[in-house]
């Protein structure tokens, strides 16, 4: 079986993609390297890898030809609110066309993949206050990532019906865990408190720290992930999170206990465009036998000792 995982050298692509080889996939990345790194592929020798950018669909075509993977996750993204705001068609040639390039080669080559995995965000339920969010929960994506994300997976699913693909989209929480990139103000809160606690730099809350997330180990999302190829599924949105709610303050608490460490806190004005609270229903993944292993204390311990 043959795996294509585009962003593969990314955070939670290159997690992936440990764990497809540790599974007996051959596996074939594509990354710009432009938040990513070879070193954080384990297996990198037993990998192919292509430093090239999704949106060079040249190349894309040319690799589905040449490769011909059976699964197909999609990874690659510029994973920014604030980018996306400040460059709207850049980030949408990347989190949007090049999405739909592929799904188009893959109809008009009619290649026979098993799964086309695209991977979408919690951005598409906007500021709503309903909570929990379910898949079904109403969406209002404001900024152009979200409304990017949220448009992709509609083609995504309607292609998958369309022209009878099986497709599956998933919406991850906020992510945390080893190998993401805390270079960017807008990388996850936790690579950057890890960061701050690490080289003794004082760290800027944005807010009173009472907003919310739905804090998710890279590990179970990998497994999350397995188990939704596992079970074939198609044609549905899934959340990967926790199903938990924390609070900025409370993360923050836990982890400078766990660090045995305090850090120093500057305050600045909450930021533009965001969402105050935010907390998923798993109950779909949990119908998939999904159970987490790593509950928040674990989790971060496990960060905060390395890999
Ligand atoms: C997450 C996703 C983003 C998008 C969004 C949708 C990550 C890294 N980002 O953004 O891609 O899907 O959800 O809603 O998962 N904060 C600070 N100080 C800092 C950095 C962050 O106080 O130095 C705060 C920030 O204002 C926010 C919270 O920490 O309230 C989490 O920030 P984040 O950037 O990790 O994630 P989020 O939820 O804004």
């Amino acid at each position: 079986m043959k795996a294509l995982v585009t962003g593969g050298a990314g955070f939670i692509g290159s997690h992936l993609v440990d764990h497809l080889v540790e599974s007996g996939f051959e596996v074939v990345v594509v990354d710009n390297l432009s938040m990513g790194a070879i070193s954080n592929i384990k297996y990198w020798e037993q990998v192919t890898i292509y430093v090239a950018d999704v949106c060079d669909d040249q190349f894309m075509q040319q690799l589905l030809a040449d490769e011909r993977p059976d699964y197909i996750y999609f990874l690659a993204a510029i994973a920014s609110v604030a980018d996306s705001i400040e460059r709207p068609a850049e980030t949408h040639a990347v989190n949007h066309t090049a999405v739909f390039n592929l799904l188009e080669h893959i109809r008009q080559i009619r290649l026979p993949i098993k799964q086309f995995l695209f991977t979408s965000s919690a951005a598409v339920y906007g500021n709503l206050p309903e909570l929990p969010k379910r898949e079904d929960s109403r969406v209002a994506p404001v900024s152009p990532y979200a409304i990017d994300k949220y448009a992709t997976e509609r083609f995504v699913l309607a292609y998958g019906e369309l022209y009878d693909l099986p497709t599956v989209c998933v919406r991850f929480f906020n992510v945390y865990g080893p190998r993401q990139n805390p270079s960017s103000p807008y990388s996850g809160v936790l690579s950057i408190l890890t960061d701050c606690l690490k080289n003794q730099r004082p760290f800027t809350l944005f807010g009173d720290g009472t907003q919310t997330r739905d804090f998710v180990y890279v590990s179970d999302v990998i497994k999350a992930l397995w188990l939704i190829t596992e079970h074939r599924v198609q044609h549905q949105v899934i959340n990967i999170a926790n199903g938990l709610e924390t609070s900025l303050n409370g993360i923050i608490q836990m982890y400078q206990e766990i660090a045995g460490q305090q850090l120093e806190i500057k305050q600045a004005e909450q930021r533009g465009g965001e969402v105050d609270h935010s907390v998923a229903s798993i109950g779909k993944l949990a119908r998939l036998n999904y159970k987490s292993e790593w509950p928040l204390r674990r989790g971060l311990t496990k960060y905060w000792e390395g890999e």
